[in-house]
């Protein structure tokens, strides 16, 4: 397998760039794709095999399973960093060990309907807070612990609405590839 086949598996839709300027249009756009997320997941996931969802999206990656069950780790901090930085000054948030977290026992086997439930409640509060935040709002910020970064709200949004589409182009991509679902 070369670099580039690699690189396209694991960033089916590339990396995050963050836009120059975030018109409000483009805010609007990642409030509702990651409002969409929760239900797109379960749609596509939901008729898998147990067999389907313990299928690594690529080899050498997460299967099916840890990935829904990373979705909803990962969403579950990015609420709360949002939560954090508007109630406090740049806060310093917690990093964790994604590879570690996805070898525990609730995300390597346990059912994914956990996290699809999970995902959809984070996701419900998530975009109710974000949808009544203001401009100033989300220029508020918070330093990430790796590499003493700062990340406004805007651009965390952003972020995780990539990230959700980034996830679910794995099990996309390998559904099809797999012949579980037709590809385009
Ligand atoms: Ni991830």
């Amino acid at each position: 397998m070369n670099a580039d086949t690699l690189e396209t598996l694991r960033y089916p839709i590339g990396h995050f760039v963050k836009p120059e300027v975030v018109t409000e249009l483009i805010l609007a756009d990642w409030i509702a794709e990651l409002e969409a997320l929760p239900v797109d997941l379960e749609d596509l996931v939901s008729g898998f095999t147990k067999s389907q969802l313990d299928t690594p999206y690529r080899e050498g990656g997460w299967t099916v399973r840890q990935v829904v069950h990373h979705l909803a780790d990962s969403h579950h901090h990015s609420y709360t960093r949002f939560k954090w930085a508007l109630t406090e000054n740049s806060p310093v948030i917690k990093a964790y060990d994604e590879k570690k977290w996805a070898e525990l026992p609730d995300t390597k086997s346990a059912p994914i309907d956990l996290s699809l439930q999970h995902l959809k409640i984070v996701h419900l509060k998530l975009v109710k807070l974000l949808r009544e935040m203001s401009k100033e709002d989300f220029n508020r910020d918070f330093i990430h612990p790796v590499g003493e970064r700062r990340i406004t709200l805007e651009e965390n949004a952003g972020h995780y609405a990539w990230h959700g589409k980034h996830h679910f182009a794995h099990i996309e991509r390998l559904a099809q590839r797999e012949g579980w679902i037709p590809a385009l």
